[in-house]
């Protein structure tokens, strides 16, 4: 045992009345939710990088948190793996997610970084044979280091492909070797910061060529998770290739890959993209790539990704609801890729922030499930479309053309009548779960 958490218990459900920080209201893992156990629907999952990685940093500072396993040697990331794990045990959670860089000291070369990484996992292995948190998924950190600052796959210099090739596929293996549930791949530098020097079309090959190989290689070890792309418009890059879920699904179109490779659609990504959260969980839905969720949100005023833990119920409900519209995660699971504010110092603050996210979490799971159960929303929408249950109007659309649609219109003397959205309405049914 480490003492970083101090007298932390372990957070245990208490009910909505507890007055107790350190206790759940909402969040029962046993609790069955249409037939299934909370815990497994939402499939919570901790940020490495975000609780024991990052320093407090931003633009204008540098680092504000002092942690005892900050620093660059094998013995500190044992005690950072030590802390981390004694985090997933006081919330119970199912798994967790990380990338290279977060768990291991950067090597002087690629074969150390590569040594120091299988160290580490084995570490992590010897911890999971009796924690119950396992892996949902693992990924390379291809953007922090400056060998990464013109793209990794997408890079100018194959001297860069050919490293990258390299690290994911030794972060493939180490995700194998934890039994992860999935591997991320998120292109931060993967886009370009100014088209003057920049060849899209090569680049987009590149790409490509590289998904292809990150696919073939998980047949060729036999890993049984799901590749996941996680989407985002910009940030670091000016522009990334990865830009929402419509550009991902075309790119995967593009080189034959969208039954192979689903998606992991963050909220704050979503909102960059000009979307909302539940309009690429939607989108995603329905070309059937829908994976993985990261449910860290952004400050809608400062228009940056800020990574912060969950707390808009509604919203979230919404995303929840496209989750048990496709019958829940299969591999995928809720990551809280969510950071403490800087000035949340105490390992009090870390804690605290998953237990808020993941009881927000459940109480949109809930308003979710209820509402679903219920049926109203989807009646309203299933007699939206009711017109397009009569024999005729299904053979318009399945064997018409323009010339035999026309001749009906005149013959029938159609004449459309316009109908109410009942947007408000339905606005109303919706926060009646809520
Ligand atoms: C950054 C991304 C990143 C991925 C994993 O914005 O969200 O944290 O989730 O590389
Ligand atoms: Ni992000
Ligand atoms: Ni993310």
């Amino acid at each position: 045992m480490t003492d970083f958490f101090q007298a932390i218990p372990k957070i245990k459900y208490e009910g909505p009345d507890s007055d107790n920080e350190f206790a759940f209201r909402h969040y029962n893992a046993d609790e069955q939710v249409l037939g299934r156990r909370m815990e497994d629907h939402l499939r919570f999952s901790v940020a490495y990088w975000h609780s024991f990685a990052w320093p407090g940093g931003d633009p204008f500072g540098g680092q504000t948190f002092e942690r005892p396993w900050f620093g660059d040697t094998m013995e500190l990331a044992k005690l950072k793996a030590d802390v981390a794990f004694e985090m997933f045990d006081i919330l119970d959670a199912p798994f967790f997610c990380f990338h290279d860089a977060d768990i291991r000291p950067e090597g002087a070369t690629f074969a150390e970084s590569r040594r120091n990484l299988e160290e580490i996992v084995d570490y992590f292995a010897g911890k999971m044979e009796s924690a119950k948190t396992g892996l949902l998924w693992g990924t390379a950190n291809m953007f922090s280091h400056r060998r990464w600052m013109s793209g990794a796959a997408t890079n100018p210099d194959p001297d860069v492909f050919a490293y990258a090739a390299a690290t994911v596929k030794s972060c493939m293996d180490a995700t194998m070797k934890l039994g992860g549930a999935n591997y991320v791949l998120w292109g931060g530098r993967e886009g370009y910061e100014t088209l003057i020097n920049t060849d899209l079309a090569r680049e987009a090959e590149q790409a490509g060529r590289f998904l292809q190989m990150v696919v073939d290689y998980k047949y060729k070890i036999g890993f049984q998770g799901a590749i996941l792309i996680e989407p985002k418009p910009q940030e670091p890059s000016k522009h990334q290739y990865d830009y929402d879920v419509a550009t991902v699904y075309g790119f995967l179109r593009r080189f034959g890959l969208e039954k192979e490779v689903k998606v992991n659609i963050e909220q704050g990504h979503a909102i960059l993209a000009g979307h909302s959260f539940e309009h690429e969980l939607a989108l995603a839905r329905s070309l059937g790539i829908l994976g993985s969720i990261d449910i860290n949100r952004n400050d809608y005023q400062s228009g940056w990704d800020t990574d912060q833990f969950p707390n808009n119920l509604p919203e979230v409900m919404l995303a929840y609801y496209e989750i048990l519209q496709m019958g829940g995660f299969t591999t995928g699971g809720t990551n809280f890729d969510a950071k403490l504010r800087r000035q949340s110092l105490d390992p009090e603050d870390l804690i605290l922030a998953h237990v808020g996210g993941m009881d927000l979490c459940a109480r949109a799971l809930k308003a979710a499930a209820a509402m679903l159960e219920d049926g109203k929303l989807e009646a309203a929408r299933t007699e939206r479309y009711a017109g397009w249950n009569t024999p005729a109007n299904r053979a318009m659309l399945e064997e018409g053309d323009l010339a035999s649609i026309a001749e009906r219109v005149e013959e029938e003397g159609i004449k459309p009548e316009p109908r109410s959205g009942r947007q408000e309405r339905l606005e109303n049914l919706i926060n009646r779960y809520v």
